[in-house]
């Protein structure tokens, strides 16, 4: 192994020593405790430490990391006390997870570094969105993420790649090709000639360098960060390496040939730069001895640090608080509203102004459109919202307006712009993603429910992110652009899921959304788009996620219902005068209005949940469950669900006429009626 110093002088090169080093000794230590049981599970870098090392040095310590499950220097590198990291580890509350997290799978916003999920490539298109924040502000910054071989076999890779190169971002992508992915051998995962070759089908510049030498990392990172910087452009780095070690320490490395781990353990990377260090006279057997006793001392003193740390006494308030960013702890909201009017809430009060009859889709325009004013900070993206202005031209005129910086064009590849969007918020933006149909939210479904939902709870990173969700049936589209699809979102921790059924609704909560630090999604049914009209402030205001609206007080029966169903209710009200309904408008699905659902129940005593869904675990389930739990004595009939059939949408219009839970609503009321 040959080592270029080019101008480093002896103090550097001990220092990125000391860094080399510092991984190395700490999971030998690891390792240890490992086997007595004091940490849970391990997933080994050995061998692998100048990439992390080596390329952590190279940035700047304001530079976002997304790292992965084999990357301990980065950690090291961004000295990360050792004591918060063991303490991380073994699961205590002064981790950096209050022990919510598992190994490597933490960030730290103070940091840089942004915390992994488990399914490895979901952190690409993480550095989409932080580059693309340095792009919209000029920052001479770039972000870095990790990858493994066998993570470069997921969608996420291509997606990720592909939209660096079209936006042109600044982003460094590292693959660490460590021969295995798992068990299962580079042959079975790929078959280019190497995975450094893939860069040119994707329009970028890419290399392939020694891995295991710190000092080609250093060098190669520091100018690949210069050119990524100058030219705007992302870059591909493919790093040679092996893992020593198993997949984590449970699962052995029979499946490795002998051979290989000879081979590789001549090319270690700490042994050889140790070497090459004696050879220069930067460091011999003492000052070695010298410095591997500090380290051996310091990991030492913090790991005795660590021990200390108290057992976690679970407190489920704090627990479930921990769920949602505050809008003050995020600390984006203060200035933003300055000149703006604020409730008891926090909210920005419906103007007191004029104003005016639009259509539902006029409303969630002129949402954007004053959110796109109110925050300089916020970003639109979907497919051809820009110039086209979007399949249902909601964001016509847009670019325009605001330019397509920030009225952004996509690729087709929702996984990505969903972690984009995650990168954005990493880096203080707010975004908005338009779901062409929110039938497609199942390819970013992933970062949805996993990164987005989760993220607060365990690392405390907020995800400022809006997903509109163009939803629902009733137009003749077949099964998959009619799904009226909340069911998959709300079940989700971390999730907030909004459901407005008038234009009025939809403006104030879409603008509370946009508002909120949290993630948010909102399902606009397209049936009402240009169906439905009503009286909207022409001025900017919000209305409080996770407040029903009562649209009628009756006698006979109450009907809780959202979305079309309100406006499938309001045609049977006027059919039949004589039939005196509560209708409760539940507008938000998470966070539910309890208290008006108990207020409404106790209205009439029989109770009708209306949804446009399919009715097995359907929303109304839930409604249905909370009921009967606490609203047992206030009922005088079982509570009923008139959903649409448990069956795909049907295309053609009466087959999609008898799926639909419309059709059978006037059965419904009559037999609760009868009750
Ligand atoms: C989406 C997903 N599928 C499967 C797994 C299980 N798994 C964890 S790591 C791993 C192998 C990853 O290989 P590679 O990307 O080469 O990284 P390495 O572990 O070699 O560093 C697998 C299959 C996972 N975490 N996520």
């Amino acid at each position: 192994m040959y080592f270029y110093r080019n101008n480093l002088t002896n103090q550097d090169l001990r220092s990125i020593y000391k860094a080399l080093i510092l991984p190395r000794m700490i999971e030998e230590k690891m390792l240890v405790l490992l086997r007595q049981g004091k940490i849970s599970k391990w997933f080994s870098g050995i061998g692998q430490e100048a990439i992390s090392v080596g390329t952590t040095l190279a940035l700047e310590k304001d530079e976002w990391i997304m790292p992965l499950h084999r990357n301990l220097g980065v950690f090291t590198t961004r000295q990360m006390p050792l004591s918060k990291l063991f303490m991380q580890w073994q699961g205590n509350k002064e981790g950096y997870s209050k022990g919510r997290e598992r190994s490597f799978h933490f960030g730290a916003k103070e940091h840089h570094i942004c915390g992994m999920i488990s399914h490895l490539g979901p952190q690409l298109a993480i550095a989409d969105g932080v580059a693309l924040a340095h792009k919209l502000r000029s920052e001479n910054k770039v972000a870095v993420a990790f990858t493994g071989d066998g993570g470069t076999s997921e969608g996420d890779f291509h997606e990720a790649l592909n939209v660096a190169a079209v936006w042109n971002l600044p982003v460094i992508f590292i693959i660490e090709n460590n021969g295995y992915g798992l068990s299962t051998p580079v042959n079975e995962q790929y078959r280019c000639e190497s995975l450094v070759s893939k860069a040119k089908g994707y329009g970028m510049e890419g290399i392939q360098i020694d891995g295991n030498n710190i000092l080609t990392v250093y060098d190669t990172i520091k100018g690949v960060r210069e050119y990524c910087i100058k030219e705007q452009k992302p870059y591909l780095i493919e790093c040679m390496t092996f893992r020593m070690r198993g997949h984590e320490e449970a699962s052995g490395t029979k499946y490795v040939p002998p051979h290989l781990f000879e081979e590789w353990s001549k090319k270690d990377p700490v042994q050889n730069f140790e070497n090459f260090l004696i050879g220069e006279n930067v460091l011999n057997q003492q000052t070695i001895e010298v410095i591997k006793s500090e380290i051996k001392q310091y990991i030492e003193a913090d790991l005795q640090e660590a021990y200390k740390a108290a057992a976690i006494v679970p407190n489920s308030e704090e627990e479930l608080n921990d769920v949602f960013a505050n809008k003050t702890e995020v600390g984006n909201r203060k200035s933003e509203v300055e000149n703006k009017k604020l409730d008891e809430n926090g909210l920005w009060v419906v103007d007191e102004g004029p104003t005016k009859e639009i259509r539902f889709v006029d409303a969630i325009q002129q949402a954007l459109y004053q959110s796109m004013e109110q925050h300089e900070n916020l970003v639109l993206m979907g497919q051809d919202i820009a110039e086209y202005g979007g399949a249902f031209k909601i964001t016509e005129g847009f670019v325009e307006a605001f330019g397509k910086a920030r009225v952004r064009n996509t690729p087709l590849c929702e996984s990505a712009i969903v972690g984009t969007a995650l990168g954005l918020s990493l880096a203080g933006f707010k975004s908005m993603i338009e779901m062409q149909f929110s039938d497609f939210a199942t390819v970013g479904f992933n970062q949805i429910v996993n990164n987005l939902a989760k993220i607060h709870y365990r690392w405390g990173q907020n995800a400022d992110v809006v997903v509109r969700m163009p939803c629902g049936g009733g137009v003749g589209a077949g099964p998959f652009h009619s799904q009226t699809n909340e069911a998959w979102f709300t079940k989700v921790a971390g999730l907030k899921v909004v459901y407005p059924s008038t234009p009025y609704d939809a403006k104030g909560l879409l603008m509370a959304a946009i508002n909120d630090p949290n993630p948010i999604l909102f399902f606009e049914h397209k049936g009402l788009y240009r169906s439905v009209q009503g009286q909207v402030p022409e001025a900017a205001y919000e209305i409080e996620i996770g407040k029903a609206h009562t649209v009628q007080h009756g006698n006979d029966l109450t009907i809780i219902t959202y979305g079309a169903g309100v406006h499938w209710c309001l045609e049977y009200i006027q059919q039949h005068p004589d039939v005196s309904v509560e209708l409760l408008d539940l507008r938000s699905l998470q966070p539910l209005d309890y208290t008006a659902i108990k207020a409404a129940v106790a209205k009439t005593g029989k109770v009708l949940i209306l949804h446009e869904d399919s009715l097995i675990s359907g929303f109304g389930g839930e409604v249905s469950a909370w009921i009967s739990e606490h609203c047992f004595e206030l009922l005088d009939a079982p509570v009923m669900r008139c959903a649409s059939l448990d069956t795909p949408i049907p295309f053609n219009i009466e087959l999609e006429k008898n799926y639909l839970a419309k059709s059978r609503l006037g059965e419904y009321i009559e037999k609760l009626l009868g009750y």
